[in-house]
């Protein structure tokens, strides 16, 4: 669908650490009236407020995202909203009833009023220890040990479901873990490597919650913005896949990333001390075949580790002022 076939957006989750910086780009894109952000209790930043309409709603009841969806006469949801792995781990059954009550009812909606579109992220949380970790392809099994990779496996097929029994469109990708310097990540396993850069710039020190050696798929947040749109603007009849695209732009360990910072801040010293999250990153991929989005709708990253690196300090450093 090009540019100009999505009018009316909905983004849930607006206030979380995609959700924000999305809301802005497709603002930017399509027009600021035309997208409507959405949050649950969470205030909404001013730039989030008086860039465009903000609304609250659950998406856990129906009736709120209707009444949104009518006022508003959506076209296009980015449903965002979701609870991440570490938290989904420490309160499991919210996990359930937002990534997936919330979902089918995101897709509900989105059938009823024949929607143009609808985007649901997966992640890498799909993949389980007996998933090759190495170049983890497109196709394999998917037996995660968390709540939430088990919710994005239920909502993946979920998904691909209502696109093929109702013909409702709706794409995803596997985002890795994801890295920002606007909005702190909620609750997250790769929290850690967005946590560090506000650390390495106050205080000169951080103290990891997953061992220095583990290595993880990761993407800086304009890789992870322009895949997101790309996907959702690409051609329907070259699409093989839909909501679940394996997507890459880096893999690192926290040891690589320290000594990436102490690159521009020699001073920065990291100590490990890992936690319940060591068990669910040690049941992820090391690296990721993406492949498919290559070859379906054009992904190609921009940001590799020195980059993302010298931008995210420059940035964050700009924002809370060098320490
Ligand atoms: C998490 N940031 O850590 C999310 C993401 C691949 C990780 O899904 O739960």
């Amino acid at each position: 669908m090009s540019k100009s076939d999505m009018r009316r957006i909905l983004v849930s989750g607006a206030c979380g650490q995609i959700g924000s910086e999305l809301t802005l780009a497709l603002r930017e894109r399509y027009g600021h009236e035309n997208v409507v952000a959405t949050g649950h209790r969470t205030k909404p930043s001013d730039k989030l407020c008086q860039s465009g309409p903000f609304e609250f709603i659950d998406v856990t009841r129906r009736e709120t995202v209707e009444e949104v969806v009518e006022k508003y006469d959506i076209d296009t949801v980015y449903h965002l909203a979701a609870i991440l792995s570490a938290v989904g781990e420490e309160k499991p059954h919210l996990a359930w009833e937002v990534n997936i009550n919330g979902l089918y009812n995101i897709l509900e909606v989105a059938r009823e009023r024949e929607m143009a579109r609808v985007f649901c992220p997966s992640s890498i949380a799909v993949f389980g220890p007996e998933t090759p970790r190495e170049n983890t392809p497109q196709e394999t099994v998917l037996r995660p040990r968390t709540m939430y990779g088990v919710t994005k496996v239920a909502g993946e097929l979920l998904c691909n479901y209502y696109f093929k029994r109702f013909g409702l469109d709706v794409r995803g990708t596997r985002y890795p873990g994801i890295i920002s310097s606007e909005t702190l990540p909620g609750g997250g396993t790769t929290d850690y490597a967005v946590e560090i850069f506000y650390e390495a710039i106050r205080h000169q020190r951080y103290t990891c919650f997953l061992r220095e050696d583990t290595v993880l798929p990761m993407m800086y947040m304009p890789d992870c913005i322009k895949a997101t749109i790309d996907l959702m603007e690409a051609d329907l009849s070259r699409l093989k896949h839909h909501a679940d695209f394996n997507l890459a732009a880096m893999s690192f360990s926290p040891a690589e990333l320290v000594a990436e910072i102490k690159k521009h801040i020699p001073e920065f010293t990291c100590e490990y001390q890992p936690d319940f999250r060591q068990a669910i990153a040690d049941s992820w991929p090391r690296t990721i075949d993406d492949s498919a989005a290559r070859q379906e709708w054009g992904w190609e990253p921009s940001y590799d580790l020195a980059a993302m690196t010298a931008d995210m300090l420059e940035k964050l450093g700009q924002r809370i002022g060098s320490g």
